[in-house]
């Protein structure tokens, strides 16, 4: 079992599709362990796409998702990092097939609905960001 942060970015909050997201999820076998709105701030959005700090379209970014709440969750299953990332399709909505949350709903690479961590590396850091009170456990909750 694995446990990774997946949100539903301004765009899919603005479009009424959290409940859609939510539900692939939820329908794929995954287990939310934990869900809220918030909007984040621009300490908090830099914070979470550091690693893009160097890249053009950085500003315009943290513009877009901060400019409205998301809604974030923890989710738990078998390999729940890449089963989210194959749920959600790949970056370019026009490359992600048919089926997934980005081939479906979307056109624009940066609105492009969900955001899942990438490595359960980056899962850990990201579920100590996003939940702090959730930092210390493991995949199965509480010891
Ligand atoms: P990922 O969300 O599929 O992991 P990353 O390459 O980590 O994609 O990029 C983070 C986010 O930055 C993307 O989800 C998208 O919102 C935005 N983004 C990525 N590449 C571009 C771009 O070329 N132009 C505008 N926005 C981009
Ligand atoms: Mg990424």
């Amino acid at each position: 079992m694995q446990r990774t942060l997946v949100f539903a970015k301004p765009d899919a909050v603005r479009r009424g599709l959290v409940g859609e997201i939510v539900s692939r999820l939820e329908r794929k076998g995954l287990k939310i362990v934990a869900l809220k709105m918030l909007q984040m701030d621009r300490a908090m959005a830099e914070r979470h796409y550091d690693i893009h700090r160097d890249k053009p379209f950085f500003s315009s970014l943290v513009d877009f998702i901060t400019s409205g709440p998301i809604v974030a969750a923890v989710v738990e299953g078998r390999e729940a990092v890449d089963t989210v990332r194959g749920l959600m399709g790949a970056t370019d909505p026009l490359k992600s097939s048919p089926g997934t949350i980005r081939g479906d709903f979307g056109t624009e690479v940066q609105e492009n609905l969900v955001h899942g961590s990438d490595s359960e590396e980056s899962a850990r850091q990201e579920i100590a960001h996003f939940f702090p009170e959730l930092a210390d456990q493991g995949p199965g909750g509480p010891p």
